[in-house]
């Protein structure tokens, strides 16, 4: 059993109440402005904007802290042409054959369809993995604990980094993504969790028009109850 070690929270900074508020209306404000983007620039992106969106998603909280994710950043022409190939087979497989009508009918207003080419066109797709387990230095399993909860905490936090760069993203799951981890030569232990585009929108880029939940479609504030201790 291994101790906890303890040291003051240095890194905390406290802002005045007034700040607090300015940088949280800031920062809605950059999320609302975020779209799911299917058309891509081919426009290049430097690599460091990239490493510092997965500093952040990898400062994200997890289970026993044990950070179950791999993030693998693909920029290569040649593999992205293969993870389009076999993604636009699964996609095929999915729009005539597994979608029911009722998955069909709710993704109509988006306008998806089983051709990808951002996939070719994106200069990044990151494909993000789920290590079901560790894997310790003698080859014994490490059990991992809320292992997708703390990925998809870990992914939202890159794609709001991504937004917060000025980058457009795009999560993209063709599923089955057995190929993901073939194409990519991942272990046994890493299963595929979701494919993140990145770059620029291309110049012409559409977006659906869709809504979103208002804040009391989403939230639910309960009124305190009075307390007469402090009253
Ligand atoms: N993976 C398919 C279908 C799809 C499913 C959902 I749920 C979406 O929100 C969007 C698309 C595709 O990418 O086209």
């Amino acid at each position: 059993m291994t101790e906890p070690v303890y040291q003051p929270y240095d890194s905390y900074i406290e802002y005045p109440p007034g700040e607090m508020l300015h940088r949280s209306q800031e920062f809605a404000g950059v999320m609302k402005r975020r779209r799911t983007v299917r058309d891509f620039s081919d426009r290049v992106v430097p690599l460091e904007i990239i490493k510092n969106c997965l500093l952040a998603a990898g400062a994200s909280p997890s289970g026993a802290n044990l950070q179950p994710w791999t993030f693998v950043v693909v920029s290569d022409p040649e593999i992205k042409t293969r993870i389009r190939i076999a993604a636009e087979e699964e996609e095929r497989e999915f729009y005539t054959r597994r979608a029911t009508p009722e998955w069909l009918a709710a993704l109509a207003p988006l306008g998806t369809d089983t051709n990808k080419p951002f996939l070719e066109t994106a200069p990044y797709l990151i494909a993000i993995f789920v290590q079901s387990y560790g894997l310790l230095p003698g080859g014994r399993r490490m059990k991992h604990y809320y292992a997708h909860e703390s990925v998809g905490i870990a992914t939202g936090i890159l794609i709001a980094a991504l937004q917060n760069a000025g980058l457009a993203a795009l999560t993209h799951t063709p599923s089955p993504m057995d190929f993901l981890g073939k194409i990519l030569g991942r272990p046994a232990n890493e299963r595929p969790y979701l494919l993140l585009v990145a770059g620029y929108p291309a110049p012409s880029a559409r977006v659906p028009v869709i809504p979103r939940k208002t804040l009391d479609q989403i939230a639910v504030f309960l009124p305190a109850k009075e307390n007469p201790e402090h009253a």
